[in-house]
């Protein structure tokens, strides 16, 4: 429409209606010229600044970042990490016993000298280690040799009696320790460590102990977290190797257990580390397929280093007591156990597990567990832990 012949319009006509049509017209006018000129120039300032985030966003993500370029190393580097934990000294191997000194079999022979002496005392003494964590077999042992160095008459005397135990117990606990144990011997290097036992038991928090008393030693390590069934199995052993500030392979979500152990044996020998600790799933026992896939994981370390493991050390939780034994006879018949932990000795009176399994098994118990701290993973001396069970008798 001719603007000219719109203004002779309202000149012509003054009525307030042909003025109203006349603006309305105009009004249309310039909002659909507005439309045509905003859709010719493009979009409103405010979906382009959208736009232009959103491109940006794009670029970014499409951009090659460092992290994509390379796969991401299994490996985690932990270098970085300036939260190593110091070793601290830590509670005395006494206070981590105190429940078997004050509860368990120790604390109830005590309790019968501290009584008016009885006539019984012999079948007192008799039925308190029988119904010990130490065991039947053991306990039996135990009294038959007490009797034999003790006529009747002495074993009613609190001093020799409990002389003799302690004498007795001290070298039951030294069951399976090779005399050459005190030396120090020449390990291969890396020296790999498979760590076995029944979920629960603590074997990563073993694992992670023992990764910063080796690093404390001025020794290079590496994790590896072989239990793949539980993504946060992994993600517990990382945490231990941050702190610990050592090195870490954790495989792909339910990667073969056994490939994570080959891949990160491999990962260790490129490292040139001195340890490898390989934590694995807890294999229940009972489950005979489970027991299999524990035996291919031992054999599959062999073959990404030959004569790999040297050694299978065993988590026991103590205050699982007889049943720690059983566990023991059955990991050893499937995959042979060099050395075993004893975990949880805090938390129970069952200590006397300890006895039994040293004289039952016949293998060294190499550490003891007496707390969460990482301190409280103790290498077990047969005579401290005789001395904090039977020291002092008061
Ligand atoms: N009190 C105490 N707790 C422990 C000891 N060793 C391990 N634990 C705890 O036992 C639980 C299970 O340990 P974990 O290492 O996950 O067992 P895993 O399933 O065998 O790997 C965790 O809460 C640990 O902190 C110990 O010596 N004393
Ligand atoms: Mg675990």
């Amino acid at each position: 429409m001719n603007v000219k012949l719109l203004w002779n319009l309202a000149a012509t006509d003054s009525s307030n209606d042909s003025l109203f049509i006349i603006l309305l017209v105009v009004a249309v006018l310039v909002g659909a010229g507005a439309v045509l000129w905003s859709k010719k120039r493009g979009k409103r300032p405010t979906d382009l600044r959208e736009d232009a985030e959103k491109a940006l966003d794009e670029e970014e993500s499409e951009a090659p970042s460092p992290a994509a370029k390379e796969p991401t190393p299994p490996v985690v580097a932990t270098k970085q990490q300036p939260d190593v934990l110091p070793l601290a000294e830590g509670k005395s191997i006494r206070e981590g016993l105190e429940k078997t000194r004050s509860q368990g079999f120790v604390g109830r022979l005590r309790g019968l000298f501290l009584k008016e002496l009885e006539e019984d005392l012999e079948e007192r003494i008799e039925e308190v280690l029988l119904t010990s964590d130490i065991g039947i077999r053991t306990a039996q042992k135990l009294m038959t040799t007490l009797k034999e160095t003790l006529g009747k008459k002495d074993l009613t005397d609190r001093d020799l009696v409990w002389a003799q135990l302690r004498t007795h117990v001290a070298k039951l606990v030294l069951a399976g320790r090779n005399p050459d144990d005190a030396v120090e011997t020449e390990h291969p290097t890396p020296f790999v460590i498979a760590v076995v036992g029944v979920n629960g038991t603590g074997k990563t928090t073993t694992v992670g102990k023992l990764a910063a008393r080796y690093k404390a030693e001025g020794k290079s390590v590496m994790l590896v977290a072989a239990d793949t069934f539980r993504a946060a199995a992994s993600e517990q052993l990382e945490i231990w190797a941050k702190r610990a500030d050592v090195s870490f392979h954790r495989g792909e979500v339910e990667q073969d257990p056994a490939s994570v152990a080959f891949d990160g044996i491999k990962k260790g020998l490129e490292e040139r580390v001195d340890i490898i600790m390989v934590d694995t799933a807890g294999r229940l026992h009972t489950k005979k397929n489970l027991l299999e896939e524990l035996k291919k994981i031992v054999k599959v370390i062999g073959k990404a280093c030959p004569g790999a493991p040297h050694e299978t050390l065993l988590v026991l939780d103590s205050t699982t007591g007889q049943n720690a034994i059983q566990q023991a006879e059955i990991f050893h018949g499937e995959v042979g156990v060099d050395a075993i932990v004893l975990t949880k000795l805090d938390g129970t009176a069952k200590g006397g597990v300890v006895i039994g399994i040293c004289d039952m098994m016949q293998i060294p118990v190499k550490y003891i567990g007496i707390g969460e701290a990482v301190e409280d993973l103790r290498p077990f001396h047969p005579d401290d832990f005789v001395d904090a069970l039977f020291g002092n008798a008061d």
